[in-house]
């Protein structure tokens, strides 16, 4: 088999690059779309559910779709530097495009509310890392004003190449599967990733590559639901630091994809993120982040209200790896246990 070659080079005809652009990529995107009967048996569900396992990306999660655009659309436009503010993934992705590129990474963390392993990847690739003493729309506020004065380039999903890097992802989809599926179920933060796939399923459809379009249904934490809300949160809470935002960039686009698809974005409870984790992790084999679980806990949610179809194929976009935030897993799993080393009293212990 020939080596995926990311995706600027595999869906070159549908993103805005020409031949003069340099291609700044870690291969990512071709991530596996994997059935997942047994989570949707555990859960009730008839439908066929599956999961975009966009954990399997070079930096572990969606972002480096977006950002090998960015990336190479900086480095066409002679950018040295690139800037963001990120609750993490964005930063960890940054971070690494910009090592693979030699340009300098700058990036903007709501202090004391990134998971550890995103923060541990935008300090080894070498990105300035500076905590801001507020959330994540502060810091994207203050990143706005930063490229605006500077010569550094914004790398935030306001930046209209990473919502065009990430539309792959929808056309991934339809390859996999032949067509559009029914449903897509997606995690809302930012709001760009909902947007993106949005766009990429039209365009895929413009272009003949899928005869349908699904219906957008994407899922915000509870605590952090400024579109369900419909006001901005100015304290967003959750768990799900990833989606610890109370007022996407792209709002607007976002509801469009809702109501242009006939979808829905409802929230959901930490409870209820952290049970689908779990479950996700303990009948399939598949580790995601909580904010990525949104999407498997607001099909769960919606599937009680009123079960899908049967036959309806549902996508849930699993956006980043569950490695991203091992604290998160260590605190909700049960609790390692300390043996002597002695044969006996290990037996003892087997259950
Ligand atoms: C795992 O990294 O906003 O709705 O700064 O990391 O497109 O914002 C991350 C967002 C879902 C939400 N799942 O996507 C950032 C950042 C994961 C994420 C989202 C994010 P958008």
């Amino acid at each position: 088999m020939p080596t995926w070659p990311g995706i600027i080079r595999t869906y070159r005809e549908f993103l805005p690059v020409t031949d003069a652009t340099p291609i700044v990529t870690l291969q990512e995107g071709g991530t596996r779309l994997l059935p997942v009967p047994q989570f949707a048996q555990a859960a009730g569900i008839a439908a066929r559910v599956f999961v975009k396992y966009e954990g399997l990306n070079p930096t572990g999660s969606f972002k480096d779709r977006g950002m090998t655009m960015a990336v190479s659309k900086a480095a066409k436009a002679g950018a040295r530097a690139i800037l963001c503010a990120s609750t993490g993934n964005t930063s960890a992705s940054a971070a690494a495009y910009a090592a693979r590129c030699g340009m300098k990474a700058i990036v903007l963390l709501p202090k004391g509310n990134v998971a550890l392993g995103k923060l541990s990847q935008a300090l080894i690739h070498g990105a300035q890392v500076l905590a801001i003493d507020g959330n994540f729309d502060v810091a994207l506020d203050l990143a706005r004003q930063i490229c605006d004065r500077h010569a550094i380039a914004l790398v935030n999903s306001v930046n209209p190449f990473r919502i065009e890097g990430q539309t792959s992802a929808a056309f991934e989809i339809c390859d996999a599967l032949g067509d559009a599926p029914e449903f897509l179920a997606i995690p809302v933060g930012n709001a760009g990733n909902i947007s993106a796939y949005w766009l990429g399923f039209q365009r895929y459809r413009a272009a003949g590559r899928a005869t349908g379009l699904p219906r957008m249904l994407g899922f915000q934490a509870a605590g952090s639901a400024p579109i369900v809300l419909g006001h901005p949160v100015a304290e967003p809470q959750t768990i799900a630091t990833a989606i610890r935002i109370g007022n996407p960039a792209s709002w607007k686009t976002a509801i469009a994809a809702r109501d242009e698809s006939g979808g829905a974005i409802e929230a959901v409870t930490d409870d209820e993120i952290l049970s689908a984790y779990k479950l996700i992790a303990r009948t399939e084999g598949i580790f995601c982040e909580p904010a990525s679980a949104a999407s498997l806990a607001g099909i769960l949610a919606m599937n009680r209200r009123k079960p899908f179809p049967a036959d309806a194929r549902i996508v849930c976009v699993l956006t980043g790896h569950g490695l991203k935030d091992p604290d998160r897993a260590i605190a909700v799993a049960d609790p390692v246990v300390s043996v002597p080393a002695d044969l006996a009293e290990l037996e003892r212990h087997l259950r």
